[in-house]
């Protein structure tokens, strides 16, 4: 991308969501959470149209979320924790087959969850790679240890395909607009423990009410 179309992208700061995200009490307040989600996305369409099929489910994920945030129930939505107590108690959920809620706020947010498993699992495998590392390859082991369980057969293959497409590790990292490769792996050291804590708090709280497999 052209340096001045660099400007306004950084993915150090769309990580960093993620940060503002976790409260002192260890909770995930929605909007932030949200707002690493679409900053991910921002990233993705800087790679290229062959994601759009990606994008666009994240999107349209991140706008069902923010529409309980921003519609008359909005406060209980405010973190993770409440979103979950709320629909739990208002029986919001379809839990175990598609019904009147096929969209809760719970259900959409699972999905967005076992993705950034998947977004762990790459960084870690971008921060710790060598010069010459595929990040096809790191992406497509990534995915097949962590998302690719949940997909059909037909959305494995698209997104295979899509894989080979990535750019080179070094194009890989301009498109990330975060400096020299040591810088990279420098910010992507600091900004992977909050991902995980975040996927982690998350993965507990579902486990916790049993929404890990909600249709
Ligand atoms: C850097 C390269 C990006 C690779 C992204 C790796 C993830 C591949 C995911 C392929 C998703 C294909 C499209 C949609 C699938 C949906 O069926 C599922 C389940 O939702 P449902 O059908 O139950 O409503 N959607 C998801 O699993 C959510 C996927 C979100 C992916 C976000 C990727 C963000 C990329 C960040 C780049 C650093």
């Amino acid at each position: 991308p052209a340096a001045s179309e660099n400007q306004n992208f950084c993915f150090k700061e769309e990580l960093d969501a993620f940060k503002l995200s976790l409260s002192p009490t260890k909770e995930v307040i929605l909007e932030h959470y949200l707002a690493g989600w679409s900053g991910l996305v921002k990233f993705l369409n800087r790679l290229g149209n062959v994601f759009g099929f990606i994008s666009k489910d994240a999107s349209s994920k991140i706008q069902i979320l923010r529409n309980f945030l921003n519609g008359e129930s909005g406060s209980e939505y405010f973190t993770v924790q409440s979103m979950v107590k709320y629909e739990l108690e208002n029986k919001l959920v379809d839990l175990k087959k598609a019904g009147s809620h096929p969209e809760s706020g719970c259900r959409t947010l699972l999905r967005l969850h076992r993705a950034l498993r998947w977004l762990e699992l790459f960084l870690e495998r971008l921060r710790t790679s060598q010069e010459d590392g595929k990040t096809s390859a790191m992406c497509a082991e990534s995915y097949n240890e962590s998302l690719a369980q949940f997909h059909p057969w037909v959305v494995r293959k698209a997104a295979g395909l899509a894989f080979c497409m990535l750019p080179g590790r070094l194009a890989f990292f301009e498109v990330m607009n975060v400096g020299t490769p040591d810088q990279v792996v420098a910010m992507l050291g600091e900004a992977l423990p909050v991902v995980t804590e975040v996927y982690q708090i998350t993965q507990e709280l579902y486990a916790k009410h049993d929404l890990l497999d909600i249709p």
